[in-house]
């Protein structure tokens, strides 16, 4: 009799639609690896916020944050999913309460260094096993894999979630980042393979 997988909000045996699983985790992204200084990174929190503002995190305010462990896959809409990654890092929900959007600015751009950048729903952001990762399967990020930090949405395709993470911007209207600007959908639901804007 098959034994009972375990209930999850991510449950590690499920695999979306139209992905196989690789055990090899080769990182992919478009350019070189940035080389970043982890005492000089910063991530900046801005665009339209309550109070008009913008707000800085380093490193040391993420270390005295509440640090949480996400068991969560890899899908990338490219068709593979690297399966069972344990993600350790802060809340976005956490990360957004410190600089809070303006009322109606659901739409959120995610950026990284050197350009790229990701276009995301705020409820997807405030998503309870969504991370800004600084640690992977117990271990500080590597640097091809997004060290000093990048943004994790385990429900969402990996092009949601960039690597060297730079800057969370809010704003009225939707936005286009890298991926959507080439045709890539705006929402990106795994479960739901939103993969191409024609599908929105
Ligand atoms: N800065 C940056 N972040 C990025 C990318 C990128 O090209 N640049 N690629 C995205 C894509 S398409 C995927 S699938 C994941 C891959 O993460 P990995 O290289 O750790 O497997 O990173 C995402 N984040
Ligand atoms: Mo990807």
């Amino acid at each position: 009799m098959p034994s009972q997988p375990p209930a999850g909000p991510e449950r590690q045996d499920v695999v979306p639609p139209g992905q196989r699983v690789t055990e090899r985790w080769l990182a992919s992204h478009y350019g070189k690896v940035p080389q970043i200084d982890g005492e000089r990174w910063r991530l900046t929190l801005c665009g339209a916020t309550a109070d008009g503002g913008l707000t800085v995190v380093d490193r040391q305010m993420l270390e005295a944050m509440e640090f949480v462990e996400v068991p969560a896959a890899l899908h990338c809409v490219d068709r593979h999913t690297v399966p069972a990654l344990r993600w350790g890092g802060v809340r976005l929900a956490d990360l957004v309460a410190l600089a809070p959007p303006e009322p109606g600015a659901h739409h959120v751009l995610l950026a990284a260094t050197r350009g790229y950048s990701s276009a995301v729903l705020l409820e997807d952001l405030l998503a309870p096993d969504s991370l800004l990762a600084t640690h992977v399967d117990g271990e500080p990020l590597t640097r091809e894999h997004g060290w000093p930090a990048r943004i994790v949405l385990p429900h969402l395709y990996g092009f949601k979630g960039p690597k060297w993470a730079a800057e969370i911007s809010y704003h009225h209207a939707p936005q286009r980042g890298y991926w959507e600007a080439r045709g890539y959908h705006p929402r990106g639901r795994a479960a739901l393979e939103e993969r191409w804007e024609h599908q929105a």
